[in-house]
């Protein structure tokens, strides 16, 4: 029977690349975003090129109701979930302590720590039915702190620490438990963060060879298959060019 993986925020970047990794691999797929027709076109695309069952949910992981309404109470054939993906997210704003806007902070904290949170929760009870698996999205900036980084590094703080939270706490019910952490990856990320102004976005990938969305998608199919008894507690990668996150080397 095919596994099945729920992935959070799989109408663009990461969450996309990772449903065509599954999807390839025979993995059935549960997608969320918020943008319905974005959501669609990814889930008709993978149905038709891979012949896999796909459920679209369309809510926004900050309202806790819509995430257990949709997530804690799925279709009975869709029960089974092997792994979560906690991946949808976004920075928004690069500003000093001083500038940044109150309302910035508020979605970052609500959609990266507390939609993260609702999400585990309402679909722990099927992962510890299946002895299953959360794969976390952290960040470099969940490892260091650069400047007028402050609040979306916190949230990928705190993205770090729950993920060895729930490592522990998940124990007793055999559920592995991982954060993978990237630095630089090509995406809409930094189009949200700079508020759709494109040329701030494309400054940050210029002069390097970014990571790209895929090299995610690697990371995450690796994590998912080894053996029962293995689990990956931590992964941080970045291109070749960068050092941490502040260094990027551009020739
Ligand atoms: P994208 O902007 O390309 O994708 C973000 C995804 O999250 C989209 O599918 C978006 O869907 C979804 N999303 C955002 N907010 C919400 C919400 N409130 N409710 C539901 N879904 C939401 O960026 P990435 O793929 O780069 O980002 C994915 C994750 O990776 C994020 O957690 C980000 O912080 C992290 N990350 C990114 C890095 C990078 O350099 N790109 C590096 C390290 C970590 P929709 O808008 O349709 O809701
Ligand atoms: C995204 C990478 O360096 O913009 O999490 O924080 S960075």
């Amino acid at each position: 029977m095919s596994k099945i993986i729920l992935i959070t925020g799989a109408s663009s970047g990461f969450g996309k690349a990772i449903a065509e990794k599954f999807a390839a691999g025979g993995w059935n797929l549960i997608l969320t975003a918020r943008r319905k027709e974005k959501l669609a076109a990814v889930a008709e695309n993978l149905e038709k090129q891979f012949g896999v069952k796909i459920l679209s949910l369309v809510f926004d992981v900050q309202n806790k109701e819509s995430v257990f309404e949709n997530l804690g109470n799925l279709p009975a054939e869709w029960q089974a979930v092997d792994l979560l993906v906690n991946n949808a997210g976004l920075a928004l704003g690069r500003d000093s302590f001083l500038d940044a806007n109150l309302e910035d902070w508020e979605t970052m904290i609500d959609t990266n720590v507390k939609g993260l949170l609702y999400a585990s929760k309402a679909v722990l009870p099927y992962l510890i039915k299946q002895e299953g698996h959360i794969i976390n999205i952290g960040s470099t900036a969940g490892k260091e702190v650069y400047k007028d980084g402050n609040v979306y590094c916190a949230t990928k703080h705190a993205v770090d620490v729950i993920t060895k939270a729930q490592r522990i706490d998940l124990l007793p019910y055999h559920i592995k438990v991982t954060a993978i952490h990237p630095g630089a990856v090509e995406t809409e990320f930094s189009l949200v963060r700079f508020k759709g102004d494109a040329s701030k976005a494309a400054a940050v990938y210029e002069g390097y060879t970014p990571l790209q969305p895929a090299d995610i998608a690697e990371t995450a199919w690796y994590v998912a298959n080894l053996p029962k008894h293995v689990c990956i507690n931590d992964i941080v990668m970045t291109c070749l060019a960068q050092g941490n996150s502040t260094m990027i080397h551009k020739d």
